[in-house]
């Protein structure tokens, strides 16, 4: 059975410019259990006194995950991932010549030695280990086979083939893996393929195929340069294509969106699954066969991981499109008009470099000589209010908060000391409900904002 680590706090955090606060990592650590993943990355202790205190915050919680420690093989780093509380301790240690030559100055053997001697240490403490080979894909095969033994027969019962440049193809990963397993005693072997061609996912699965048990992941795929596989795109692979249905595919879009939030690393609209033109059609041919049978152009129902289908209307737009778009507005036009409707969104789309619905109801319009009413039945806007100087902010805020009008209160930095969020039936009542604020004792001066369109709050 196919298992997931999620490194994203370890791996991910390794991404340039990024770094979490504690807080994030736990919240982090919580999202990635609720989802199912069997181990959880949590850091490197050494690295920082955060990481530190991550890392043991996170082994404390109770997770089904097993939390795991990264470390180079050193007696403080694995004596620090003991001091966490941590179930497992990797102990990283590269094998390929270049890596020994440059950045150890050690032999094969001395390195052999010293990763044993290392993974022997901590079993003393107690440790379950993971001995990472790193740069495995460009170690010569049957010194990697050595090393892996080696550390096996010190106690390691996972070895972590880590094709660190992601300079593998997938028939290579397939090869190397088939032939690891069949030279190695009994032990899990995990795939850390880093993304460096654009080929990690498709390594990973090779590698699952060859007989490898276990697949390295992060939120968003981050990681050092390119990064490693993506959470979501491999579990949907995983549920899809391999028929594996263990894990909780609906808080995906959520965890994704999380981290985009607290890591500041945004994903490209064209993202496999979590992107947000993932479910977004364009052209006639697409949008036609997408409304007649959405199968046509959609490998999976976007609702399986809580997303929706979007369409985009353009000059590429067909009629079956533009019919369902005004329908959604209540707008009914005949097949005459439909098609004089969307000659005219193509001489238009020519011409712009975005259509918004409003032109697109404005088309209509034009071309049926109907009026058509698409405003909302409510009214929502921000209403920012400075005040008096003398006034202290929070009498306001009260009066405030016993307006029905009145959703929301937050106090604010900036030139306005409040934010109000409104909610009245028309622009009407937004007038009055404005001069009645203005009106009120304390309030300077209001500054208000009309909502055109409400997104979701971000992480749920
Ligand atoms: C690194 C180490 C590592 C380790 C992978 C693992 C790699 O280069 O920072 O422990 O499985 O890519 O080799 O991330
Ligand atoms: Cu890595």
């Amino acid at each position: 059975m196919v298992e997931i680590l999620d490194s994203t706090l370890r791996e991910g955090e390794q991404t340039p410019y990024v770094n979490f606060m504690v807080d994030e990592k736990v919240e982090i650590a919580r999202m990635l259990d609720r989802v199912g993943v069997e181990m959880i990355e949590a850091g490197d202790p050494s690295v920082s006194p955060n990481v530190f205190r991550a890392v043991k915050r996170i082994a404390s919680l109770g997770l089904s995950a097993e939390i795991v420690a990264h470390s180079l093989a050193t007696r403080s780093g694995i004596a620090k991932a003991a001091e966490c509380g941590v179930a497992r301790v990797v102990v990283f240690y590269p094998t390929s010549k270049i890596h020994l030559d440059a950045k150890m100055h050690k032999g094969e053997d001395e390195a052999v030695e010293w990763v044993c001697e290392h993974i022997r240490y901590a079993r003393e403490l107690g440790l379950k280990v993971r001995y990472t080979p790193e740069d495995a894909s460009r170690t010569g095969f049957e010194f990697l086979v050595r090393a892996c033994s080696a550390a096996i027969q010190a106690g390691a019962d996972r070895i972590s083939f880590a094709d660190t440049l992601g300079a593998l193809r997938p028939h290579e990963t397939y090869e190397r893996i088939r032939a690891l397993r069949e030279a190695l005693p009994p032990c899990r072997i995990d795939l850390h393929c880093h993304n460096d061609y654009g080929l990690a996912l498709a390594n990973a699965l090779e590698g699952i195929r060859a007989g490898a048990d276990c697949i390295h992941t992060t939120v968003n795929g981050m990681g050092e340069r390119a990064g490693i596989p993506d959470l979501a795109e491999t579990i949907l692979a995983l549920h899809n294509l391999l028929g594996e249905e263990k894990y909780e595919l609906t808080h995906l879009t959520e965890l994704s969106s999380y981290l985009e939030r607290v890591s500041g690393f945004f994903l490209a609209p064209n993202k496999p699954i979590t992107g947000v033109n993932a479910f977004t059609h364009k052209s006639g041919v697409h949008t036609n066969g997408v409304l007649k049978d959405p199968r046509t152009y959609e490998n999976f129902d976007p609702a399986l991981i809580g997303r929706e289908r979007r369409i985009v209307i353009d000059k590429y737009t067909g009629k079956r499109a533009v019919a369902s778009r005004l329908a959604e507005y209540g707008v009914e036009v005949d097949a005459g008009e439909l098609e004089r409707i969307v000659e005219e969104i193509k001489r238009v789309g020519d011409e712009r470099k975005l259509l918004h619905d409003a032109d697109i109801v404005e088309v209509a319009e034009r071309v049926t000589g109907r009026s058509i009413d698409i405003f909302p039945k409510e009214l929502n806007a921000i209403v920012m209010i400075a005040v008096e100087s003398h006034v202290y902010t929070g009498a306001v805020v009260r009066r405030l908060k016993n307006l029905k009008q009145v959703s929301n209160v937050y106090e604010i930095t900036g030139d306005y000391d409040i934010s109000a969020y409104v909610k009245v039936p028309n622009t009407w009542d937004l007038n009055n409900f404005i001069e009645e604020l203005r009106a009120m004792p304390g309030v300077k001066l209001t500054d208000t904002r009309v909502v055109l369109k409400k997104h979701a709050e971000n992480g749920g």
